[in-house]
């Protein structure tokens, strides 16, 4: 495509003025390969954007949308509802760990994100505790692009502009990534469960009983894949508990067998008040989101007049009939193909392959969790995130491979149902790649 035809989109968290120079530019997809706009067959090594798990254009899936697209095209959810929408929420809810009973739908993680923590505040004054006002993130978290998420996240280049703008009353946690204590540690490091009591630390300066709610990826994901060190998510909900705070997992990227199991909690066996979900919930097919909440919840806005809304939330396409549809040919897809037993299955060969590149001497860190790793590459002198770049750009180019890069941190989200030769041959590219840059 010549740069005048890809000139008007404004391309989300893209360098723009680079990529439209030499266009990598995708028109088809399936299984585990995008076709490019010349023919091309690429393997993508991150499943969409953590996103596609059981594979591009799966057939069960698109006979649901495309049944559904002419069955039912839209219909709002407002004092009314669709068919699929609700069956969804039974579906999801049927999945989830014991005690969450209700499932509010958004459009994507943002809109999860910005849902749970308005559930958050407005459950704590439902219950007469309007005071609990506070919410706690934690640096490097990623929790969406809107006002809310931005504000509890802690990727410094997502908030340095809107600094001024964010939402008040919002504190941090310390993050836990460590290369001195950590680096190259297979799974959960030993290291760094104390960080957990800089909550009881804000709750302690604030008094507990400001705190409304505290969230975090249960592995921090866009922040370059960060495992959470042994203990420190049953420390978290441990201090949660005893000040009454509620505890929000973002399950954006881990929840749907990211992690081997249906959600993060259940892998870590913690379980919180909040989950929000998005990506493999449609498994990209249709943007979908949904908040998880537990039956606590949604019982303390069950209260006053029957006719009054209790929740004065919602957005036009929640429970879109589509991407409800989508959802549940994705879990049916999930249960029958054993995708979630699969990813289980596939996290040690996947480790190993990883971690071949531990002593290689442009990597300074591996990590790795369930289906999810990083490369952490030494960035160049003064060029921060030239190399991961560039990388990028060659695997595409040269490799025919879609690989992600954070800076100068490789990310790797492998199909749910990888093929281990076919993984194994795309970081023996990835690896060519490495060796011949900068
Ligand atoms: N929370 C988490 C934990 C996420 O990973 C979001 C919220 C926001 O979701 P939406 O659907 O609004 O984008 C995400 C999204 C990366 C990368 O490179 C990851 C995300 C988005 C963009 C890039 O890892 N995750
Ligand atoms: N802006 C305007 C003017 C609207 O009318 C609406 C919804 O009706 C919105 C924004 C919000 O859009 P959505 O419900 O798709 O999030």
């Amino acid at each position: 495509m010549s740069a005048a035809a890809v000139d008007a989109f404004w391309m989300p968290f893209t360098a723009n003025r680079d990529f439209k120079q030499h266009p990598r530019i995708i028109a088809g997809a399936s299984g585990h390969y995008y076709t490019a706009a010349d023919g091309t067959r690429l393997y993508d090594t991150f499943s969409g954007l953590w996103t596609s798990g059981v594979g591009h254009c799966h057939p069960k899936i698109v006979e649901a949308v495309q049944q559904q697209v002419a069955a039912l095209d839209y219909c709002m959810t407002f004092q009314m509802g669709n068919d699929k929408a609700f069956a969804l929420a039974d579906r999801v809810i049927d999945m989830a760990p014991a005690g969450f009973s209700n499932c509010f739908f958004t459009n994507s993680g943002s809109e999860s994100v910005d849902t749970a923590l308005k559930i958050a505040l407005a459950y704590h004054r439902a219950r007469g505790e309007g005071n609990r006002t506070r919410l706690i993130g934690r640096e490097k978290g990623y929790h969406g692009v809107n006002f809310g998420g931005m504000s509890v996240g802690g990727i410094v280049p997502n908030r340095k502009v809107f600094s001024a703008n964010l939402i008040p009353g919002v504190d941090h946690i310390r993050h836990t990534l460590n290369l001195e204590h950590n680096a190259f540690t297979r799974r959960q490091p030993e290291w760094g469960a104390h960080l957990a009591d800089d909550l009881e630390g804000l709750a302690a300066l604030h008094d507990g009983s400001n705190i409304a709610a505290v969230i975090v990826e249960p592995v921090a994901g866009s922040a370059g894949i960060i495992p959470p060190p042994l203990g420190y998510l049953q420390k978290l909900r441990e201090i949660c508990d005893r000040h009454g705070i509620l505890l929000i997992f973002d399950e954006v990227i881990t929840a749907f067998g990211r992690v081997g199991k249906s959600f993060a909690a259940e892998r870590f066996g913690v379980t919180p008040d909040i989950i929000t979900t998005a990506k493999g919930l449609t498994n990209g097919v249709v943007p979908m989101g949904a908040v998880l909440v537990q039956e606590k919840i949604y019982d303390a806005f069950m209260q006053g007049p029957q006719h009054m809304i209790e929740l004065f939330h919602g957005y036009t396409y929640s429970g879109h009939p589509l991407a409800a549809a989508a959802g549940l040919a994705v879990i049916d897809v999930y249960k029958e193909e054993g995708i979630f037993e699969q990813a289980a299955m596939l996290e040690s060969t996947f480790e190993e392959i990883l971690h071949s590149f531990d002593d290689h001497e442009k990597v300074i860190d591996v990590r790795n969790f369930g289906m999810m790793g990083a490369i952490e590459l030494a960035p160049r002198d003064g060029a921060p995130g030239a190399r991961g770049l560039e990388i990028h750009k060659k695997c595409f180019w040269d490799e025919h491979l879609v690989v992600r890069n954070g800076m100068d941190v490789l990310q790797f989200s492998p199909f749910l149902n990888s093929d281990a030769d076919e993984m194994q041959q795309s970081f023996e590219a990835i690896r060519r790649v490495i060796d011949s840059v900068d």
